[in-house]
C-alpha cells in the first residue's frame, strides 16, 4: 500500500493512505487556548470507529442543492469524515451531511481542525446555533456564530459571522460579518479554527491567529445556548460532479470553559434554589428571556442560592446581577462562601443602575462548595436573577 507521510505545523504526522482519506497519527498534547483558567468541558477527538451518537445528532435537512444523510458521516482514521456525493435522494441530485452536538453550550473557546474538499459547489462550516440537525431554522433559533463558512469554489476564501434570529428562519436585526476574504492559503489543507465567545464579543482565530472580532449584542439579549454544527452541503453553485465523491474532514472538536454563570432558568439553572416565598417579577434581568424573582416584600429571611459546579479550582471574581427598582430591598444581603469562608456584603437595590455588581475576588476549589446566597432584609423587595464567577 502506497503511503505518503508528511509533517504539518505542530509536528502532527499525517499519512495519506491509498483511497484518499488522510489517516491522522495520534493527536499531540491538547493545547489550551491563550490565557489562564481554561478547562476542557466538551470534546470529541474522532479517534474511534463510529460516530458517538450519545454526543451527536446528524444533519438531515434538505437545503440548496443537497439532502443531508447520516450515511455520509463516518469516523475513521482519526477524523470525522463527511462524504459529498452525487446521488438522487430527498428530491436532490447531491447529498452531504454533518454532525450537530446534542449538548448546548455557551461562552468559552471552541476549536476544530478541518480540511475541506476539492471541487466547486460545497459549503462547509463550523458553526454554533440551536437545533437538532433536522432543520437549520429551528423555532428556538436565536444566535448563529459562523466560526468559518467556506465555499469550495474559492478554496482560499472564508467568512466569519454573527447572525441573530427570532426563530424558524426569521432574521433579527443584528448581523456582523468579516465578509468573504482571501486568507492567503489553501483551505483544502488542514487548518485550525477557533472562536472565543463571551458575553460581549466573538473573536475568530485561524491557525492561532486572530482574524476578526465582532461584538456579541443579541437582539433579545438572550445569552443563548447553542449546539455545535460541523457540516457540509451543496450550496451556491451546482457541484462539480467530476470531483465527486469527495470528503470534508474534521480532526476534533474541543470546547474550553472559563467563566461560570448561574441564572434562574434554562440549562444553567442547575445551581439555583430558593427558600421562603418568591414570585416571578416583570422586571428584566441579565437575560431578557429569563425571569427575575422577588421575595415577599417587607418579609425578612427568604433566601436564594446560586451554586455553580466549578470545573477547576482557581481565583474567581464573583458578580451578582442587581435589579434596581424603587421598591427593591435597600439592604439585600449577599453571602459568598469560598473555600470554607463566608464573606458578606450588602447591596442597595433601590438606587443605582441595574447590572453586574462585583462582590469580591477569592480562591475557590473545584466543585459545588462555593456559592452565593442572598437574604431578604425585610425592608423592601429582595430580588434574585443571576450570578457569575469570572476566572481571573
Ligand atoms: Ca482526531
Ligand atoms: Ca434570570
Amino acid at each position: 500500500m502506497r503511503t505518503l507521510t508528511s509533517v504539518l505545523r505542530g509536528g502532527l504526522a499525517v499519512a495519506l493512505a491509498a483511497g484518499g482519506l488522510a489517516v491522522l497519527a495520534p493527536d499531540p498534547a491538547r493545547a489550551a487556548p491563550t490565557g489562564t483558567g481554561w478547562t476542557l468541558a466538551f470534546s470529541d477527538e474522532f479517534n474511534g470507529t463510529t460516530v458517538d451518537t450519545g454526543k451527536w445528532n446528524y444533519r438531515t435537512d434538505v437545503k440548496a442543492y443537497s439532502a443531508q444523510r447520516p450515511q455520509n458521516v463516518s469516523v475513521s482514521g482519526g477524523a470525522m469524515n463527511i462524504a459529498l456525493r452525487q446521488e438522487s435522494y430527498g428530491g436532490m441530485n447531491f447529498t452531504g451531511g454533518g454532525l450537530v452536538s446534542k449538548q448546548k453550550l455557551r461562552y468559552g473557546y471552541y476549536e476544530t481542525r478541518a480540511k475541506i474538499n476539492d471541487g466547486a459547489g460545497w459549503h462547509s462550516a463550523f458553526w454554533l446555533q440551536a437545533g437538532d440537525g433536522s432543520t437549520t431554522f429551528p423555532a428556538d433559533q436565536r444566535t448563529e456564530i459562523d466560526v468559518f463558512e467556506i465555499d469550495s469554489i474559492k478554496p482560499q476564501h472564508l467568512r466569519h459571522n454573527v447572525i441573530t434570529w427570532t426563530g424558524s428562519g426569521q432574521r433579527a436585526a443584528t448581523y456582523y460579518t468579516s465578509g468573504i476574504y482571501d486568507i492567503g492559503f489553501d483551505l483544502r489543507q488542514w487548518h485550525t479554527y477557533g472562536v472565543d465567545w463571551d458575553e460581549r464579543s466573538v473573536r475568530y482565530y485561524v491557525d492561532g491567529i486572530l482574524k476578526a472580532t465582532h461584538p456579541y449584542t443579541p437582539d433579545q439579549w438572550t445569552h443563548d445556548y447553542t449546539a455545535i454544527w460541523l457540516t457540509s452541503i451543496a450550496y451556491g453553485t451546482v457541484p462539480d460532479a467530476s470531483k465527486l465523491p469527495s470528503t470534508v474532514q474534521f480532526d476534533y472538536i474541543r470546547y474550553w470553559q472559563k467563566n461560570h454563570y448561574v441564572d434562574n432558568d434554562g440549562p444553567g439553572a442547575y445551581g439555583y434554589t430558593e427558600t421562603g416565598n418568591w414570585s416571578t417579577s416583570t422586571l428584566t434581568g441579565w437575560t431578557r428571556n429569563s425571569p427575575t424573582r422577588y421575595a415577599t416584600c417587607s418579609s425578612a429571611g427568604s433566601t436564594a442560592t446560586w451554586r455553580p459546579d466549578l470545573r477547576a479550582a482557581g481565583t474567581y471574581e464573583v458578580f451578582a446581577y442587581k435589579i434596581v427598582a424603587s421598591n427593591s430591598d435597600p439592604a439585600q444581603r449577599y453571602d459568598v462562601v469560598h473555600d470554607g469562608t463566608t464573606s458578606t456584603s450588602t447591596l442597595d437595590g433601590s438606587s443605582g443602575t441595574s447590572g453586574w455588581v462585583s462582590l469580591g475576588t477569592w480562591y475557590f476549589p473545584a466543585g459545588t462548595s462555593g456559592h452565593v446566597r442572598t437574604t431578604a432584609s425585610g425592608s423592601g423587595c429582595a430580588r434574585a436573577d443571576a450570578v457569575k464567577f469570572v476566572r481571573v
